[in-house]
């Protein structure tokens, strides 16, 4: 009897063992919507690297580029129901779930970018995190996103009257229609996946994004005018499912974030990097980047947007003059 209990003490042993190894293992899931060569694909690469090296294996992240699993939409909601775990997004698309979170979608809300980043480190940005995660889509970690700019192909756009009577693709909010109908145009909300095709066959006649990506999913090609209005400057996040977060253990927790804000630090960088070879690249493939003097008209059409984004959410007044008065 003894002699058979300590032959199969081992077994048991090892078999215990790899129950913890499989209780304490954590395989996740990530969305990315971008291809290769755009600094967030390579940014999310280093965040799963860095998390498998932090946790010793303990948490591995497989990521799926290119909007494999679905559009930012969907993604979305796949990460708030946590079939997703982890998404790269682009906080536009967040406003319409998470009210807070509309905020940075404000069209000329921020003087630059840093002033973004130092509203998102501020209470104004601690007030967005906290809704997000309530909301079930923690964030971790911010990325730059540069600003976002129109580009189309009839000609350089230079005050808000050029936009009039154009359809221009939108990202998935209220505030973005609203932000191209009050210069006359028609603001269209589309998928990012379709913008190419639409371009091309001339469903819509413009769109707006930031340079790496009008570069990297070839918009330029079908766009040959990008007119640096710069309306928009909005973050994007790493942002992990709420529940799964929490039921992470205190260590494996810190880890994600450490590897998360490194990744971050490492996407800015390229951020700044890919921007500049991005306009680079598109210039030498003959498109006309147009120069906008002065801003102001676009600015004061914005006004409308702002006053009925007001009346429909006062509650936001507050979170808004904040982020304004953020130095
Ligand atoms: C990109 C952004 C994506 C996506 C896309 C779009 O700049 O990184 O997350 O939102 O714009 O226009 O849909």
């Amino acid at each position: 009897m003894y002699k058979t209990i300590t032959k199969t003490l081992p077994a048991v042993a090892t078999a215990l063992a790899l129950c913890a190894t499989a209780a304490s293992a954590e395989n996740m899931r990530a969305w990315n919507i971008h291809v290769d060569g755009h600094p967030n694909t390579a940014a999310m690469d280093k965040f799963a690297e860095l998390v498998a090296e932090k946790t010793g294996g303990d948490v591995t992240i497989e990521v799926f580029h290119g909007g494999v699993l679905g559009s930012q939409p969907d993604a979305l909601e796949q990460v708030q129901l946590g079939a997703i775990d982890i998404g790269n997004f682009n906080l536009g698309p967040i406003g319409p779930i998470v009210k807070e979170a509309n905020l940075v979608s404000l069209p000329f809300i921020f003087r630059d970018v840093d002033h973004m980043f130092r509203v998102l480190d501020g209470p104004a940005g601690d007030t967005m995190a906290d809704a997000m995660a309530e909301a079930g889509i923690q964030p971790i970690a911010w990325f730059d996103a540069g600003a976002r700019s129109f580009y189309n192909n009839s000609g350089p756009i230079n005050s808000p009257a050029d936009v009039e009577g154009m359809k221009i693709r939108v990202m998935n909010n209220d505030l973005f229609t609203g932000m191209v109908n009050a210069m006359g145009g028609n603001g269209t909300p589309m998928a990012f996946s379709e913008v190419y095709q639409s371009l091309s066959t001339g469903v819509v006649d413009g769109a707006e994004n930031n340079l790496p990506s009008f570069q990297s999913v070839g918009h330029f090609e079908v766009a040959g005018f990008y007119s640096l209005s710069e309306h928009l400057i909005i973050p994007e996040c790493i942002c992990v499912n709420t529940a799964k977060f929490n039921g992470l253990s205190e260590d494996m927790q810190n880890a994600l974030v450490a590897a998360a804000q490194e990744a971050a630090e490492f996407q800015r960088v390229l951020w700044n990097e890919q921007t500049a070879a991005a306009r680079e690249a598109v210039e030498a493939a003959g498109v006309q980047i147009n120069m906008i003097e002065d801003k102001t008209p676009f600015q004061d059409a914005m006004a409308p947007v702002y006053a009925d984004y007001l009346a429909a959410n006062p509650d936001m007044t507050a979170l808004v003059e904040l982020a304004q008065a953020t130095e």
